[in-house]
């Protein structure tokens, strides 16, 4: 196997980034000192982020708390999916930004009550790419990828591979009617990142949710 190609850098402005950086730090004391997990989840426009967080929110009611944040550059149709199985979601408008950053999640966080949350997933907006250079504070970074897109986008998008805690491949129900290479998807992962679990799930069915929820959990502050 070939190893990755890299031949350019992310386009970004270091001035841009350390002040990002700093809000970051401020957002990550305040889920410390709160004790809540936060979770942001990276992935390409149509992996199912929106669906596998309904199919969480479901699973969890009763449990742990949860609050949703959810970046798109218009349009309301993913706070409004999610706010059927939550009662704190903010949906953040970024125009023409293809990526969260830290002062918008620090300002949506105005508009939920921290004391009772546990989980703040943050579903970043659909990008594969600049998502991943802009720190948010969050404890855990989730890649979501699925068959869906192809293959090879593990090994086309090596930055979230390598700075993923975790990986989801999602639409899993659909692998009888693709041809999705499921083991040379996972080589080029490990090739990547040696480390980083890697969870098959299907946010339609419910495959594999225990998996990621036990995983959510442990990493959880006061979890098992
Ligand atoms: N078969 C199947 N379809 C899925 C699954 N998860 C999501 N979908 C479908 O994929 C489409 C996109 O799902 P969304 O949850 O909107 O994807 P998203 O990643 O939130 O999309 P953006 O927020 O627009 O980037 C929808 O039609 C979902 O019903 C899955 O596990 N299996
Ligand atoms: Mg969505
Ligand atoms: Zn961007």
């Amino acid at each position: 196997m070939n190893p990755p190609v890299r031949t350019i850098q992310l386009p970004l402005n270091a001035r841009v980034l350390e002040a990002n950086d700093r809000i970051a730090a401020e957002n990550r004391a305040e889920f410390e000192r709160r004790k809540i997990l936060a979770i942001n989840l990276i992935g390409a426009p149509g992996c199912g982020k929106t669906a596998l967080l309904e199919a969480t929110l479901r699973a969890l009611s009763g449990g742990r708390r949860p609050a949703v944040l959810v970046g798109d550059l218009t349009t309301r149709r993913d706070g409004d999916r999610l706010e059927r199985w939550c009662d704190q979601v903010v949906q953040i408008s970024t125009g023409q930004g293809c990526h969260l950053e830290a002062h918008q999640v620090r300002d949506a966080l105005g508009q939920i009550d921290l004391s009772r949350v546990d989980y703040l997933f943050i579903e970043n907006v659909g990008n594969l790419i600049c998502p991943v250079g802009f720190d948010l504070g969050q404890a855990v970074t989730v890649g979501l990828f699925s068959l869906t897109e192809g293959d090879d986008k593990a090994a086309k998008h090596p930055y979230l591979v390598e700075s993923a805690d975790l990986l989801l491949l999602n639409k899993v129900d659909l692998l009888p009617h693709l041809s999705f290479d499921r083991a040379g998807f996972a080589a080029d992962v490990r090739l990547l990142n040696p480390e980083v679990p890697v969870l098959d799930v299907s946010a339609t069915t419910g495959e594999g949710l225990d998996a990621w929820l036990s995983w959510l959990e442990r990493r959880a502050v006061g979890g098992a």
